[in-house]
């Protein structure tokens, strides 16, 4: 009782400054570093510097954010800026390289070579030869369940990492912001950090899948036991109806990282790659709705990064 009373006190006092976009009637209702715009806080090439050029201010606060020498208004100057085009205030990049997550054509990848100029590198061009195809989602987890992204079951952040729990018998979820449309890959990598049970346990990219009904198009890491390791595969899994196609086996093994991608292509021609393993398969099965995101069935697994690429 007394711990919950101390807890309110305490919620009662947290007052955070108003954030961008917030109501405000002058600049005083806003942070520093916004003024009162229209009647809602916004950033303004007007915004004075928080410390006059010359102080001992570092380059980020001498930087006015949103004027010269921060061209995206992200409060990261131009010059240290990984995205200096691309508003991306916590500088994510998964792939350590000179580009953010924000603006690099190819996330997951160091080679942004891109021969078709589409925009798409073609180590995440699912046609490098062929302009057309676009980055529509994209997240390395490097602040947990990003925003948009809809969960099924216990996801938590791990690191730069997001972590799909594992159930006994039932399915975990994380779902990508966008539909899937019927030309798309998604890219994943995933540690399966467990499995769980007495029956069969897998990790999945869906596309397309119906978090309501649970039914969808898998391309699967599948363990027909989840106590071992015998028989385990790589499949194109139809959950509609009941078919496994394109099936590889292959004995992948808990606790090693694995790259997967999922390529839907002219709706029904699916092509599932995990852990090497290729295999390619007609699907006609429909889910009624069409969401594209990872999936785990009795299996902990700990996802570093989704890209989802819509094709031409
Ligand atoms: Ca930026
Ligand atoms: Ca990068
Ligand atoms: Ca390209
Ligand atoms: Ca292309």
């Amino acid at each position: 009782m007394r711990l919950v009373g101390v807890l309110l006190v305490v919620g009662a006092c947290y007052a955070p400054s108003p954030a961008p976009g917030a109501p405000c009637s002058d600049d005083t209702g806003c942070p520093s570093e916004l003024r009162c715009l229209a009647g809602t806080c916004q950033r303004s090439a007007t915004t004075t510097p928080d410390a006059p050029v010359g102080s001992h201010g570092d380059a980020m606060t001498d930087s006015p954010v949103g004027g010269p020498g921060d061209a995206d208004g992200d409060g990261v100057p131009d010059a240290t800026d990984n995205c200096p085009h691309a508003a991306n205030a916590d500088q994510g990049n998964e792939d350590g390289d000179a580009l953010g997550d924000a603006c690099d054509p190819c996330p997951i990848s160091t080679d942004n070579t891109d021969g078709d100029g589409d925009g798409v590198g073609d180590a995440c061009d699912p046609h490098p030869l062929a302009a057309g195809d676009r980055i529509v989602a994209f997240d390395g987890f490097h602040h947990g369940v990003p925003m948009g992204w809809q969960t099924i079951g216990t996801v938590d952040a791990s690191g730069d990492d997001i972590v799909l729990e594992g159930v006994a018998n039932n399915h975990t979820v994380l779902l990508a912001p966008v539909d899937a449309t019927t030309n798309m890959t998604t890219f994943t990598s995933v540690t399966v950090m467990g499995t769980h049970g007495t029956f069969d346990a897998t990790f999945a990219i869906g596309s397309p899948y119906d978090p309501q009904q649970d039914q969808g198009i898998f391309c699967s890491m599948y363990s027909p036991s989840a106590q071992n390791t015998a028989n385990r595969e790589v499949s194109i899994f139809d959950t509609l109806t009941g078919n496994v196609k394109g099936r590889r086996l292959f004995n992948w093994l808990n606790g090693t990282r694995y790259t997967m991608s999922f390529t839907r292509a002219m709706g029904t021609n699916y092509t599932c790659t995990a852990a090497g393993q290729t295999g390619n398969a007609p699907v006609t099965s429909m889910p009624a709705a069409s969401k594209v995101g990872v999936y785990t069935y009795a299996a902990t697994a700990s996802v570093g990064y989704v890209l989802v690429v819509a094709g031409p």
